[in-house]
């Protein structure tokens, strides 16, 4: 069975709009795991070591006024490629280029405004998730489930 993990986050617009739910579903749906959840409002510092990699981007400070501006739902997600599928579920950053079926094809416009958040590899995974949440906070369980979804 795969441990891999994910961070996956509601942003404040997604909170704002109602979108907690259809966001969830679509990976309950899909057979994932949830290990952590929390609605959270994370501190500007958390927000800039978050998106440490972006701090020299034009767009840096207008990312985290909005990340600060309300809410978020941090999640942790549990599965085989659960990272990779996880962006897939979400679809492209510009949700202009975002497929229908995908979250950000379905209900976003605008990239500052693009209503969720995927780790994009392994490595970051672990450390969004450590960032995010303590270690008590994820918890782990078998589903009984599991064998109608694994082979
Ligand atoms: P992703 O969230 O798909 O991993 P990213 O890590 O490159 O994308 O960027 C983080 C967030 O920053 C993204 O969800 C929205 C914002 N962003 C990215 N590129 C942007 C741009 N060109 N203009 C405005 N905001 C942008
Ligand atoms: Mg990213």
């Amino acid at each position: 069975m795969s441990t891999e993990q994910t961070f996956i986050a509601i942003k404040p617009d997604g909170v704002q709009r109602g979108l907690i739910s259809p966001i969830i579903s679509r990976f309950e749906q899909k057979g994932f795991k949830l290990v952590g959840i929390k609605l959270t409002q994370p501190s500007q510092s958390l927000l800039e070591e978050h998106y440490g990699d972006l701090k020299t981007k034009p767009f840096f400070p207008g990312l985290v006024k909005y990340m600060l501006s309300g809410p978020v739902l941090a999640m942790v997600w549990e599965g085989k490629n659960v990272v990779k599928t996880g962006r897939v579920l979400l679809g492209a950053t510009n949700p202009a280029d975002a497929v229908p079926g995908t979250i950000r094809g379905d209900y976003a416009i605008d990239v500052g405004r693009n209503v969720c958040h995927g780790s994009d590899s392994v490595d970051s995974a672990k450390k969004e998730i450590g960032l995010w949440f303590k270690k008590e906070e994820v918890v782990t369980y078998t589903p009984t489930i599991f064998k109608w979804i694994y082979e």
